[in-house]
């Protein structure tokens, strides 16, 4: 139990977690993250048999971005702006004055919005829930304010508010529903951060002012026109002065008490964390969690932006985020008229199709017992099953779990038309379970085999997690957050490849002369292994691998700014079982390099 914070709820909140044995859990991020995202300290027991239960089950929702930047669609004055579409107004993409922006409102008319069709979208997606863009940074209502008059009631010939229409449909349809609102970003409203500094007289605009005359009330109105909602999912609380924080937060808690508010409200407010945007956490996570992401690259809509997300990598990313104890909220952006992108919606329509087929693998499921993802894909469980949610099929007709100590009573390959079947294997000494499958994948996208196992204790399912599986079919990623690290730095990095689409990885970089990294790894079969090393820098870089056998591969290779796969030369284990694998930079910039990964690839793989 970790208490970071030594106010007075919270202290209260530990005498009666003291008295009660709540667990207590905290999402930990690095700093950078903290800031922009927030965090969350939240008592499990309370909330998952309470308001929270709605939430934990569901794990899949549909995240809507739509704003007056979705009438824009990525472009100002005739040029396109790549990125995240609901930045466009910033200076780092178009610049936009404030008033120009506001003229945008004249031309907004998305009269091919169709409430009822979007709600039928998620429930056909398979989504529990919506979660949708009443004003994001760009200060623009979606919903019919009195507040103000930059709403699309007031502002724009569409005069509908698509707000109640959605949150009726969801109601009428069975599905949650709730808001997402910049509590602390407003672009257009005088005092708001990064918004004017002054008010349409000229005086001087404070945080206070665009808290009482436009946030407060606002998150008000959608906390009191729309009937019972699930969320209030507010963003970017940055460094938004506590008082106020608490002051929304109380009231949103007043006038929807069953709503759930998410860590980005700031100040460990929430009652579940959202983890970064875009980001499958790697490392399983304690508590009630979530993580956004979208189906394509921006949030909101961008007419160039068709790299949607195919059904495989949606359930992949669904399946992976659920083993990993967390839920996924999965975007859309409507277009200029309300309506989503085809390609987009119908790979969701897909999507559901599987879930409809395995619905025991996703919703009230419970983590993975290994807390990382497996190179065929992943686990997850509930009672005495497991579902091992196979993407990459084996092509050898063996499929391997690594180091299990819980014994197996049976396995059977899901089938949606009703006729399972049995699946062969044996469970060995080493731990290693092997499961004999058919050449051909059952399934055309994730497979599931589902696996019965003995638990007759309360310690659940025990996979035995000291060491990392070395797999003789199928390729190994060792990443660095799994290994351990002596003179060198290991950091989490981020970094935008588009403007606002965050890539994150752990990496081991400033090596000194001794600098290493080992992975604890247990073989399954001894032999060789091509050994390829993901790293950057500047030149050319030479590194020295070696295991416990004092097997060694040294190679130059090539390095760039961009996290590359290098072969480096073949690997030999001479025996199976558990060894160590070091990793250390021989020669080249000990400043640039950084090392995200090593592989294992056995050699007809
Ligand atoms: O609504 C979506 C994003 O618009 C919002 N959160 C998700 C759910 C979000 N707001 N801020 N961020 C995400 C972080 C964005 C930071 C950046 Fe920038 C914006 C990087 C580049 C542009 C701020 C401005 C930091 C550097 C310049």
């Amino acid at each position: 139990m970790i208490l970071k914070r030594t106010n007075t709820p919270f202290l209260l909140l530990a005498i009666a977690i003291l008295l009660s044995a709540t667990v207590f859990s905290q999402v930990k991020k690095d700093k950078g993250m903290e800031e922009m995202w927030g965090e969350t300290e939240v008592s499990l027991d309370a909330l998952k048999n309470g308001k929270a239960k709605f939430f934990d089950e569901s794990n899949f929702g549909m995240f809507i971005h739509w704003g007056l930047f979705s009438s824009l669609g990525g472009v100002w004055d005739d040029k396109t702006y790549y990125g995240i579409g609901e930045w466009i107004m910033n200076p780092r993409m178009a610049g936009i004055p404030v008033e120009d922006y506001k003229q945008n409102a004249k031309n907004f008319n998305p009269t091919g919005f169709d409430a009822k069709k979007i709600a039928q979208l998620a429930k056909d997606a398979g989504m529990k829930y919506i979660v949708i863009t009443s004003k994001h940074h760009e200060g623009f209502a979606m919903f019919d304010s009195k507040v103000s008059d930059f709403n699309i009631v007031d502002a724009t010939p569409f005069g509908r508010d698509p707000m109640h229409e959605l949150a009726d449909a969801c109601h009428d349809i069975g599905l949650g529903f709730g808001f997402y609102y910049s509590h602390n970003q407003d672009w257009t409203a005088p005092g708001g951060t990064r918004g004017p500094k002054t008010d349409e007289n000229g005086k001087e605009a404070t945080f206070k002012d665009y808290f009482y005359n436009k946030c407060k009330p606002q998150v008000k109105e959608i906390c009191t026109n729309y009937g019972d909602i699930d969320f209030v999912w507010f963003d970017t609380p940055g460094d938004m002065p506590k008082e106020y924080v608490v002051e929304l937060a109380d009231m949103v808690r007043e006038l929807q008490p069953k709503a759930m508010m998410c860590s980005r409200v700031g100040y460990g407010l929430g009652d579940y964390a959202s983890v970064g945007d875009m980001e499958v956490p790697t490392k399983r996570i304690e508590g009630l969690w979530e993580t956004c992401d979208t189906n394509n690259d921006s949030w909101s809509y961008a007419w160039y932006d068709n790299n949607f997300k195919s059904p495989k990598v949606i359930l992949g990313r669904l399946v992976e985020t659920v083993a990993r104890g967390g839920s996924y909220l999965f975007n859309v952006g409507p277009n200029q008229l309300g309506v989503v992108p085809e390609i987009g919606a119908e790979f969701l329509r897909e999507t559901g199709k599987w879930l409809k087929r395995y619905p025991q693998v996703v919703y009230a499921a419970g983590a993975s017992p290994w807390d990382y993802k497996l190179p065929w894909g992943d686990v997850t469980t509930k009672g005495n099953s497991m579902y091992l949610a196979v993407s990459n099929w084996p092509t050898d007709g063996k499929l391997y779990l690594p180091r299990l100590k819980t014994k197996i009573k049976s396995a059977k390959i899901l089938n949606p038309e009703g006729k399972n079947q049995n699946v062969e294997f044996t469970q060995g000494k080493d731990n290693w379970v092997t499961f004999n499958v058919p050449y051909k994948a059952p399934d055309q996208l994730i497979s599931i085999i589902e696996v019965e196992v003995n638990v007759n204790n309360d310690e659940g399912i025990i996979a035995n997690d000291t060491a990392l599986g070395i797999y003789p079919n199928t390729e190994t990623v060792l990443i660095t957050e799994f290994g351990t690290v002596s003179n060198a730095v290991q950091e989490n990095k981020r970094w935008m490849e588009k403007f606002g689409e965050w890539k994150h990885a752990n990496q081991v970089g400033e090596w000194e002369a001794d600098g290493q990294i080992t992975w604890k790894v247990n073989v399954k079969e001894a032999g060789y292994y091509y050994l390829d090393l993901a790293y950057k820098g500047t030149d050319r870089l030479v590194w020295k691998t070696t295991t416990d056998e004092g097997i060694m591969v040294q190679n130059q290779q090539a390095a760039t700014e961009k996290y590359v796969f290098y072969n480096m030369g073949i690997l030999e284990f001479k025996t199976p079982g558990n060894h160590t694998i070091t990793t250390t930079l021989v020669e080249g910039d000990r400043v640039t390099a950084s090392l995200k990964s090593i592989a294992l690839r056995p050699i007809n793989d």
